[in-house]
């Protein structure tokens, strides 16, 4: 089935930092990609179940995020998602996104905030990211029970299973899933962890070693999904600085049910797996942040009118002519800085299944976010992926123990995960929401091999406030 392409692109979201951040960055050197990771427990102590908190940062001027995997320390109390009610309120993440906004530079920040909710594992029970019932609301945002728990939540989206499956196509089957929805800049926003088995292959080009942990997969909207077809829209850049807190609690609000359990006295260690897009032209700016993304841009694109003149998002470098204001340069609908070839014409196709040379919708074979119709190579990626793996030790109790799972969890007992007997010991997860980590459309190369570019789709519609689905964001306990 084809979607629908009433939904529209962007990137997008979450995280973020205020924009005096901004005004300082000057660099005209290759990419750089340093994200940050910091983890904390308000109760270090073992065997006991806290609330994990994981800051997560790229830091201001570098390249944004391709895919991250975070990794929760193979010892720790994961409580299976099939023990926990769906519903259940399990975590929160604040941030502040930085977009740009219609061909501006990178100068609104959005705070963003996501209570998430225990949600199905049933892969065969399925709901759509669309508005398939033509209501004005994606079906994933609704809450057709008002139940105050968001339908996303109570049925698993479709898409996933077309982004993570294994070699045989197959759908990596998660052992449990946090699901929050919110409203950014007029578009119904879905952000989900994914907790796998440790050792479980998300993608090859990522570590799988299992003595990682267990790998937290962050999705933010339906991005890598194949299906996906492009659409212009309002948000055209997603910047760094990214800046984002993720609250794994420890226990239920009421404290009736543990949602994770600290190990044994011993230091543990997190990993963060992560990719930073590709810069074919070496400026500094990723690929699909530069509308020059073949030749060094004249100035900044983080700034407002930095080497644009006249302000249409397109550098100097490689704007026709810089005293004449083209929004959408080559009039295929996208505009400058939403095109992934600004100056050749790749709009949508008139007729859905029938693309033109010249209306390829954005098309881009080989997923560095350079159109095929302006690619010089459409089928060799320009530019590297930048491959970081960071660590972070925790101690638990002394730190000086020689660790292990916390009694009840670990090989052999229910935390293992197939055997629900064992209620009181109901394993955590911990910070499988650990990384407050969000796969931007495209970078997808990992996560979106198969796919498209977007990654945060705008609903017009959406402009009104829908109801958000449950309680109050930031709770404490
Ligand atoms: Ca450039
Ligand atoms: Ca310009
Ligand atoms: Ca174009
Ligand atoms: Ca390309």
């Amino acid at each position: 089935m084809r979607l629908k392409p009433l939904l529209g692109w962007a990137a997008v979201v979450v995280a973020m930092t205020p924009l005096l951040l901004l005004s300082g960055v000057d660099r005209s050197e290759a990419g750089t990609f340093e994200p940050t990771l910091k983890v904390t427990l308000d109760n270090p102590e073992p065997e006991q179940s806290s609330n994990t908190t994981v800051d997560f940062g790229v830091p201001a001027g570098d390249v944004n995020f391709a895919a991250v995997v975070a990794f929760v320390p193979k010892d720790w109390g994961v409580v299976r998602g099939k023990d926990i009610p769906i519903g259940t309120i399990v975590g929160e993440l604040s941030s502040t996104a930085t977009l740009g906004l219609i061909n501006s530079a990178c100068n609104t920040a959005l705070p963003v905030e996501f209570t998430f909710f225990n949600s199905s594992l049933d892969v065969n029970d399925t709901i759509s990211f669309y508005d398939e019932d033509d209501n004005q609301t994606p079906d994933f945002y609704e809450d057709k029970d008002k139940n105050d728990v968001p339908d996303g939540a109570e049925r698993y989206p479709d898409f996933i299973k077309r982004v993570l499956d294994d070699k045989d196509g197959n759908p990596l089957q998660p052992i449990r899933r946090s699901a929050g929805v919110t409203v950014v800049a007029g578009t119904a926003v879905l952000l989900q962890f994914l907790l796998f088995e440790p050792g479980t292959v998300i993608d090859e080009a990522l570590p799988s070693d299992p003595a990682l942990g267990y790998p937290s997969v962050t999705l933010l909207q339906n991005a890598g999904d194949p299906d996906v077809v492009p659409a212009p829209g309002p948000i055209t850049d997603f910047c760094s600085p990214l800046v984002s807190s993720n609250v794994a609690y420890g226990q239920t609000e009421d404290g009736s049910m543990k949602l994770q359990v600290n190990p044994k006295d011993g230091t543990y260690q997190f990993t963060v797996a992560s990719l930073g897009l590709r810069d074919a032209d070496g400026d500094g700016y990723e690929n699909n942040f530069d509308t020059c993304s073949l030749v060094a841009n004249e100035g900044d694109p983080r700034v407002p009118n930095s080497g644009d003149s006249d302000g249409d998002g397109l550098d100097a470098a490689c704007d026709p002519d810089d005293d004449d204001t083209n929004s959408d340069e080559d009039l295929d609908g996208y505009l400058n800085r939403g095109d992934n070839c600004p100056l050749k014409a790749n709009g949508q196709p008139i007729e859905p299944d029938a693309p033109t040379a010249d209306e390829t919708n954005q098309e881009d074979k080989d997923l560095d976010f350079i159109g095929d119709v302006c690619d010089p190579n459409p089928d060799t990626a320009n530019g590297e992926l930048i491959f970081k793996q960071i660590t972070q030790d925790v101690k638990i109790g002394t730190g000086t123990g020689t660790g292990g799972p916390p009694a009840g969890f670990g090989q052999g007992s229910s935390g293992g995960g197939d055997d629900d007997s064992n209620t009181g010991l109901i394993i955590a997860i911990a910070a499988g929401v650990a990384a407050a980590v969000v796969v931007v459309g495209g970078g997808a190369y990992l996560l979106m091999r198969r796919g498209g570019p977007p990654t945060l789709f705008i609903h017009p519609s959406s402009f009104i406030l829908l109801r958000r689905a449950s309680s109050s964001p930031g709770r404490t306990w």
